[in-house]
Order: structure tokens, then C-alpha cells, then sequence
């Protein structure tokens, strides 16, 4: 039997920490090539390097059948048109699905089927779960004007693959227009 501090955890929204799990910081710098609007994105990062997401993972066993989990915690802002979102990214086990909760704020989430390159703009609210299929990659934006919260749960050998997004990103962008996201095919930005 695990440990109890192993069986549960106490993690803190607000931050993205979980007491104990190593959490990983995003700047803006790690997201270079994510954002459509380079011009935007040299000009932000000028002025700073702002902490862009932290997510803090939870890893009690290793086997085939164990899960982890994620804590995100994504903040507001905006490079150009575009929110701050997070890199993006396909599991390494390609089958292998995962399940985010929403607790706190407001996001999109950015689908892309890997075989089809059809891609969804899904929200990501509190009290609303999102299942993400495998084979599909995905990315978190906050649409909203405080600190996006949310957990994912994956299963402990999905493993992730950043190099595909890194290489060619994903098809469509989630752009503001009028105050709200709407989803748009990359290219028709170029
Ligand atoms: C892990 C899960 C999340 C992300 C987190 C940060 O499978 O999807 O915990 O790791 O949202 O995103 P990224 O793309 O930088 O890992
Ligand atoms: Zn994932």
C-alpha cells in the first residue's frame, strides 16, 4: 500500500502547486514560435518574461494501470490577439485519453485529431470536465481575466510528446474578436 501522503495530496489552485510534487514554470520565453503575432510576442518579451502557467504533477505509482495528474494554473493575458495559453502537446502513448476539471476561471481548450487534423475549440469552466481523446493534441488558453485553474488526469505510461506541436504547432489559433475566443485556421492569419 502507498503511503498516505502518497494517497492524497493537498494542492493549492491558486498557485499550481501541489505540497510535495515537483511543478514545472512556463515563461513566455519557453513558448517562442506558439504565438501567431511575432511582432507582439518580441515586444512582450522585451518588456519582461512574465510567468505564463505552472502546473504541478502528481505521480503515485509507475504501472500500467496507475494514474497521474496535473495541477495547471494558466494566467490571464494576452500576445496580439492571441491568450496565453499553454505549449501543447500529444501523449507519448498516443492512445492514451485524459480528463481536465475546470475549478477556477475561464479557458478553451484546443483539440487537434492527429490523423484528421480536425480541431475543436472546447471550454474549460469550473465544475465542467473535458475529456480529451488519444490521439489528440492539446493546448489550454485562459479567455478569462484571472488565473485559469483545472486538473488533468492521465494515465501514468501516457508520457508526453512535445516535438510534434514544437515543429509545425497546431493547425488553428484561438484568437479574441469582439471580447469573445473564436477558432481560426492558422494559415487564413498568415
Ligand atoms: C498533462 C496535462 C497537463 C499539462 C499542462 C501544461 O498530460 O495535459 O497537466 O501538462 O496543462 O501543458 P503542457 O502542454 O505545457 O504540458
Ligand atoms: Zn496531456
Amino acid at each position: 500500500m502507498l503511503k498516505l501522503e502518497e494517497l492524497v495530496s493537498g494542492f493549492d489552485p491558486a498557485t499550481g502547486t501541489v505540497a510535495g510534487a515537483p511543478a514545472t514554470e512556463r515563461r513566455l520565453s519557453d513558448l517562442r514560435g506558439c504565438f501567431v503575432d511575432t511582432a507582439a510576442y518580441e515586444a512582450a518579451l522585451a518588456a519582461g518574461d512574465p510567468l505564463l502557467y505552472r502546473v504541478a504533477a502528481v505521480e503515485p505509482g509507475r504501472g500500467s494501470g496507475d494514474l497521474h495528474y496535473g495541477v495547471g494554473m494558466l494566467m490571464p493575458g494576452r500576445i496580439g490577439d492571441e491568450y496565453y495559453m499553454t505549449k501543447g502537446h500529444f501523449h507519448a502513448r498516443r492512445e492514451a485519453a485524459e480528463l481536465y476539471f475546470g475549478l477556477s476561471g475561464e479557458g478553451m481548450m484546443l483539440l487537434e485529431d492527429e490523423a484528421t487534423g480536425e480541431s475543436r475549440m472546447v471550454p474549460l469552466l469550473p465544475n465542467q470536465a473535458v475529456y480529451v481523446p488519444g490521439f489528440t493534441a492539446h493546448r489550454t488558453m485562459n479567455t478569462g481575466s484571472v488565473p485559469l485553474t483545472y486538473i488533468g488526469v492521465y494515465p501514468a505510461t501516457a508520457g508526453h510528446d512535445y516535438g510534434a506541436i514544437a515543429k509545425r504547432n497546431f493547425r488553428c489559433v484561438v484568437v479574441e474578436r469582439h471580447g469573445s475566443p473564436v477558432l481560426l485556421e492558422r494559415n487564413s492569419l498568415a
